[in-house]
């Protein structure tokens, strides 16, 4: 059976009913699936109920209503099969949409995975999207939402594009002109809405001397270079609406800046994906930019508003959604400050801060990431944040940059290592990993994963992973 063959039983299946419970994930890939899902449903005729979840566990199970209706788990569900089965749900009444890790139960439910399939570099939203086309061919419009969901899970990241069936997904949406790749664009965030100097400081991967967070050094570097920055009414361009030539200009003067200073020029380029159908300087511009508005949703509590927009609500919605992003950033800088005035405790391989219940847990990955392209990149940042729900546990937030990676530093294996010792749990990706841990053992926690990360280089040094 391949993943097309288990879409199409999935489909089936869920077609077969009359009510149907969608239960996802509050971030972007959750969102998209979830989206994707009920819309597909909607148009075949099925009206869906849609929970969402931040993650699937005994506390959060009560919010799956206790009903007749079909229950479909996207983004989740595959990993706490043990938890369905103990609430009692049987093998008829479930469909799974996930890419996470399966862990067996007692109960085989009716599951679409792409890491069943050896396809490690596909999010929950392209998975969802193979169901609906399956349900309908003319669903082929919903891969913008796959595409989305792919790359808001950093399904991009590491290959400067999307690989696999998640990247024949925006290809079939390119031939069906609802999405443009561009390959070998610039590969920074803000490409649509960003005046170009600005997009550029904030770019840290790959990081150039003298633009990276520097706004007054990116602008005196576009100046030199002789191109039209502003348009004639004063306001400032973005990438996306340079001219070809321009383009050129600035990408190859930027690969010049960075091979002066002995750096590889290959992560300056990635593969983008934009939608020609949306207003142009907007966020619902491009792949990225879309993902980090349904996160600011997600994060802020209000998916249902990233699910109206993703379904097409571009007016009460989007309206909405455009303040929680402003909020959203705004909390995100002060965050940055409250790093950065405070300063960090650096201990041999990490710097880390505790920012106690000053900022809410769902965004402190995203500040600590910022706050390392200030501080020492060489050595991995380490935030840590009080649970709202719960003090007696902390949130862990790790980042590192991609030249760390390449000296075998691998953040999701220090974390789960050190927080299984303390009973927490942990996981991410190598760049950027996350764990829980009991508060009363921050202190030997933060020690720990100093020792691993020691051991990591050690290791990569003497030449074998
Ligand atoms: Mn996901």
């Amino acid at each position: 059976m391949s993943l097309c063959d288990d879409a199409r039983s999935a489909a089936r299946e869920v077609l077969s009913h009359d009510e149907v419970t969608i239960v996802s994930h509050i971030d972007a890939d959750g969102i998209a699936s979830e989206a994707i899902l009920s819309e597909a449903l909607s148009r075949a005729g099925i009206r869906p109920r849609s929970v969402y979840v931040r993650q699937l566990e005994p506390m959060t199970m009560r919010q799956v209503p206790q009903d007749d209706t079909f229950k479909v788990f996207c983004d989740l569900g595959a990993g706490q099969q043990n938890l369905l089965v103990e609430r009692g749900l049987r093998e008829d009444e479930v469909l799974i949409v996930d890419h996470h890790v399966s862990q067996p139960a007692e109960r085989s439910y009716l599951q679409v995975n792409c890491l069943h399939h050896g396809f490690s570099k596909m999010s929950a939203a392209g998975v969802a999207y193979l169901v609906a086309r399956e349900m309908d061919p003319g669903n082929v419009d919903l891969s913008r939402l796959a595409v989305v969901g792919n790359v808001g899970d950093m399904m991009a990241r590491e290959d400067c594009g999307l690989v696999g069936p998640a990247r024949e997904i925006a290809l079939e949406g390119a031939a069906a002109g609802c999405i443009e790749v561009i390959s070998r664009d610039l590969n920074c965030y803000g490409t649509s809405t960003r005046p170009l100097h600005v997009c550029l400081a904030y770019n840290d991967d790959p990081y150039i001397a003298g633009i990276t967070n520097n706004v007054n050094g990116a602008l005196r570097f576009l100046q030199k270079l002789g191109i039209e920055l502003q348009t004639p009414d004063k306001r400032w361009r973005v990438w996306e609406e340079l001219l070809p030539e321009d383009k050129r200009l600035v990408t190859s003067s930027l690969v010049q800046q960075l091979i002066s200073c002995g750096e590889r020029a290959d992560r300056l380029f990635s593969e983008s994906y934009l939608f020609p159908g949306e207003v142009a300087r907007t966020p619902l511009r491009n792949a990225q930019e879309f993902a980090t508005l349904l996160n600011a949703c997600g994060r802020w509590t209000r998916p249902s508003v990233a699910s109206a927009i993703c379904r097409g609500d571009r007016g009460p919605a989007f309206r909405e959604a455009e303040h929680m992003l402003n909020n959203h950033r705004a909390v995100i800088r002060e965050l940055l400050e409250y790093i950065l005035d405070t300063g960090v405790e650096e201990l041999s391989h990490l710097q880390w801060i505790h920012v106690g219940n000053r900022y809410p847990d769902t965004i402190v990955g995203i500040g600590a990431g910022m706050a390392l392209s200030r501080l020492n990149m060489d050595k991995p940042i380490l935030v840590m944040v009080e649970q709202p729900e719960d003090p007696c546990l902390t949130k862990v937030s790790m980042r590192t940059t991609e030249r760390a990676v390449g000296r075998g530093i691998d953040l999701q294996q220090a974390l789960t290592t050190a927080s299984a010792e303390v009973g927490g749990a942990g996981g991410g990706h190598r760049i950027a990993a996350g764990a829980f841990i009991p508060k009363e053992s921050e202190e030997y926690f933060v020690k720990r994963v100093n020792q691993i990360i020691a051991g990591q280089l050690c290791a990569e040094g003497q030449g074998h992973r």
